[in-house]
């Protein structure tokens, strides 16, 4: 039987605007209760007051693992039973050889994508382990399987989460606690953006003459994941455009 997320606590990170939101609108539309992270508190109550359920938005920094682990400890007791906790928070910082990139890009990619990550992970599982259920869903990337050239670092962070994915399944094993992860290709957010440090034409590119991935489109298959029956685990899902067949090969219209 396929697993209910109606009134199931979802905690997810990122959750102000890209594949984060867009899972936030897919489990509120499942009856999930949401507990939603981000750096921007107005952009979560905006996602709180759009959705018709229950929302505890919570302006944190991953990176803050003092600020996390309070949350986690002080979260109010009709919210403390985490079922599951979608890892999205994410980013790429720079795009360049490994030569000509800077410290502070390093450590904001390191810090958030990989420490945040395992920060809010043991907060969380503690508390799974304790209860014998739950279910930790981590958004990886294409570039934990595959490393390019001008990406070292982001790639070098993605393959850790795919190290921390197939580890802490390992560390669970024996428990009811699932560990899954959803790896997507190209996906049209303010990613590149980002990673462009603001540069819209040059982002715009990245997703030029193809029909990349939608934020709903993870959104489906993280649905997908957390809805298996209970003895289903789906352990890795690349998930890539049609049109992108690879890390760096894709095929464009002109
Ligand atoms: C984002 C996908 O291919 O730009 O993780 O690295 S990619």
């Amino acid at each position: 039987m396929s697993y209910s997320l109606q009134n199931k606590i979802i905690l997810i990170t990122g959750a102000s605007s890209g594949i984060g939101h867009a899972c936030a609108i897919a489990c509120a539309n499942a009856g999930a209760k949401l507990i939603v992270t981000a750096r921007r508190l107005e952009k979560l109550k905006a996602l709180a007051e759009s959705v018709d359920t229950d929302v505890y938005p919570v302006q944190c920094d991953i990176r803050d693992k003092n600020a996390i682990q309070t949350f986690i400890n002080e979260l109010p007791p009709e919210w403390q039973n985490i079922d599951i906790l979608i890892n999205n928070a994410g980013l790429a910082a720079g795009f360049g050889p490994l030569h000509e990139g800077k410290d502070d890009d390093f450590d904001l990619m390191i810090d958030t994508n990989v420490k945040g990550l395992l920060y809010i992970t043991r907060n969380v599982v503690s508390g799974m382990v304790k209860r014998n259920k739950g279910h930790v869903i981590n958004i990886g990337s294409i570039a934990g399987h595959e490393a390019y050239a001008n990406g070292t670092v982001y790639c070098a962070t993605k393959f850790a989460v795919n190290a921390i994915n197939t580890a802490l399944k390992k560390d669970l094993l024996g428990t009811n606690i699932r560990v899954s992860s959803i790896d997507p290709g190209m996906v049209k957010t303010n990613f590149s953006e980002v990673r462009f440090k603001g540069d819209k034409a040059r982002a715009e590119q990245v997703y030029a003459g193809m029909q990349a991935l939608t934020p709903e489109d993870i959104a489906d298959a993280v649905l997908y994941c957390a809805t298996r029956p209970q003895h289903v685990n789906v352990s890795d899902m690349i998930v890539l455009a049609t049109a992108q067949v690879s890390a760096t090969v894709t095929h464009r219209e002109n």
